[in-house]
């Protein structure tokens, strides 16, 4: 069996080229030892390859379990070819993984992706001159639009059964001639097509290669002082001069094969951002779109529907037809009690929510996919990153005000894992839909006339929720400063009905089954 490997960003297009190479024939686990999804399924052409996606990284760096996972399997199981798909709208940041996954010496070929949009942003790339300077195949696709996908899949079967060999990138010479000693170091302990990566790693320090390769301490300390030298060199630590030189390898690729047919034009996403992420506007157009948020699904429409199940369905049709049905069925009248008030008044007072909970799944669900949450996370960071608090864990909090479970399953995208656990202790804290009838009730029965008390009481939580996360965040077990915040901001869209549809559908169906076990609870 053969294996294609996908390896690219998180959001380059992965998923959905892999849905189209794959069909519907796929597997997800967990990769050993971690929980990293792990997707897999034959090529829908050819049963007998395996397409194997990669988790979505921006380095093959040993920090983030994405990154451990991707660079272990690439450089131990070495697959037959790997296909890098690089969001072409974003190349300068992508091209640096391109780069690292050149110097593990895979058989490689290149996945220009989202062209459609690139297009829509009046640039071009010069695909000959990129991949003549990239030394490997480079074919320009629209995952989403499946455009060119039938050529991508023709050089991809072509380079599975001709397997060529590429040159290496050559970086600084001066660099280069530090990669060479220490190649020449490796030579006969590390087979010959993998010698480049070693050499690199052990070049950056990369602890986890020193361990891995256990060295002589001869060749060790002939490795330390190329290092050492190449460092006084450059004026710099080993691992910036790495950087260093692939980025400007980069910005040199990027100078000769990208044309911006409008360099100092702004796009549309742009000119909205300079508004929705505004240092002083972010957090007031915030506020002014969740109370719209709540305001159509608690106040106006989701009520309505709601009074309408609670009023009509549940107030009179079903309990008067049940009570005529159990009547004609002469069942004992304590049993008739038992049905409507214990089960139909109960179901009732499930169902009653969801029309107010589908509305807020639907709002939240459109703001999610025209891109506006993602900038909410960014916004939100620069808060929660005066408590030492990751932005990322803004929208898992979020997302709980309407239900904890789809909350925590929002965790999966907090890479740093102390902040991942803290995020999911705390979300199901944050006041949800169903403890929003408790405060309701409590407030409505003990605080009749004070309409304060509810939204203090649910704004308190939430500052609670925060406040808790300050002090974990000071405790041994979750102490530590936040990863960087990287993350992409997709251009607005149009939400997609499909996709919001299903995130409601989604968010609902566990809501009402949470209801549902907890109402089985009360009646057993
Ligand atoms: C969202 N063209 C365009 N225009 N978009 C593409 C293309 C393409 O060729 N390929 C992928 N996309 P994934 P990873 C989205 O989901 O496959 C889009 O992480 C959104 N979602 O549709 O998931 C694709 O697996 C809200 O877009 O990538 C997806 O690598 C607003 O790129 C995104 C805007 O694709 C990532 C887009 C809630």
């Amino acid at each position: 069996m053969k294996i294609v490997a996908l390896a690219g960003n998180p959001n380059s297009g992965k998923t959905t080229l892999f849905n189209l190479l794959t069909g519907s024939n796929q597997s997800v686990g967990n990769w050993p030892g971690v929980t990293v999804e792990k997707k897999q399924g034959p090529y829908r052409k050819a049963k007998e390859v395996m397409i194997q996606d990669l988790p979505g990284i921006y380095s093959l760096s040993p920090y983030t379990a994405e990154e451990v996972v991707s660079r272990k399997y690439l450089i131990e199981q070495g697959p037959d070819l790997v296909i890098n798909i690089v969001d072409a709208t974003n190349i300068e940041r992508n091209l640096y993984l391109t780069l690292q996954l050149l110097e593990t010496g895979q058989p490689l070929m290149v996945s220009l992706n989202m062209i459609d949009l690139l297009k829509k942003q009046r640039r071009k790339i010069n695909l000959k001159k990129l991949a003549y300077l990239l030394s490997v195949p480079v074919i320009a696709i629209s995952a989403l639009k499946k455009k060119n996908i039938d050529n991508l899949q023709r050089q991809a079967e072509h380079s599975l059964t001709e397997r060529p060999t590429y040159p290496q990138l050559q970086y600084d010479e001066r660099l280069e001639s530090a990669l060479t000693m220490i190649e020449k170091n490796l030579t006969g302990i590390i087979p010959a097509t993998k010698l480049r990566w070693y050499a690199i790693k052990l070049f950056e320090r990369d602890e986890q290669v020193k361990q891995e390769i256990k060295l002589d301490a001869t060749r060790q300390k002939d490795i330390e002082q190329t290092i050492d030298t190449a460092e006084k060199l450059f004026q710099d630590t080993s691992d910036s001069i790495m950087i260093n030189a692939r980025y400007e390898l980069i910005s040199r690729l990027v100078k000769m094969c990208v044309i911006d047919e409008n360099d100092f034009a702004m796009s549309f996403s742009d000119r909205v951002d300079m508004v929705v992420t505004n240092r002083w506007l972010a957090l007031p157009i915030f506020f002014l779109v969740m109370w719209a948020v709540y305001y159509l699904s608690i106040q106006t429409i989701g009520t309505m529907g709601s009074d309408w199940i609670n009023d009509v369905l549940f107030g009179s049709l079903i309990p008067n037809f049940v009570q005529e049905c159990l009547v004609k069925w002469q069942v004992a009248s304590w049993m008739q009690g038992l049905i409507i008030d214990g089960i139909v008044n109960g179901l009732g007072s499930i169902l009653g929510f969801v029309p107010q909970i589908m509305m807020l799944f639907l709002c939240l669900g459109i703001l999610e996919d025209c891109g506006y949450m993602a900038r909410i996370a960014f916004v939100m960071d620069r808060i929660f990153h005066r408590f030492n608090l990751s932005g990322k864990s803004f929208i898992p909090m979020l997302i709980s005000t309407g239900c904890g479970v789809p909350g925590i399953m929002a965790t999966r995208t907090i890479e740093n894992e102390k902040d991942r656990k803290m995020t999911i202790m705390l979300t199901t804290f944050m006041p949800c839909s169903a403890k929003l009838t408790v405060i309701a009730l409590v407030s409505g029965t003990f605080f009749p006339d004070q309409s304060w008390v509810a939204p203090s009481a649910y704004f308190l939580g939430m500052v609670a929720v925060v406040g808790s996360g300050i002090f974990l965040k000071k405790t041994k077990l979750f102490a530590g400063p936040p990863l960087p915040f990287v993350m992409e901001l997709p251009a607005y869209h149009f939400p997609k009905p499909a996709n919001v549809g299903r995130q409601v559908l989604n968010r609902a169906d566990s809501f009402i089954k949470k209801r549902e076990q907890l109402f089985l609870l009360l009646v057993c």
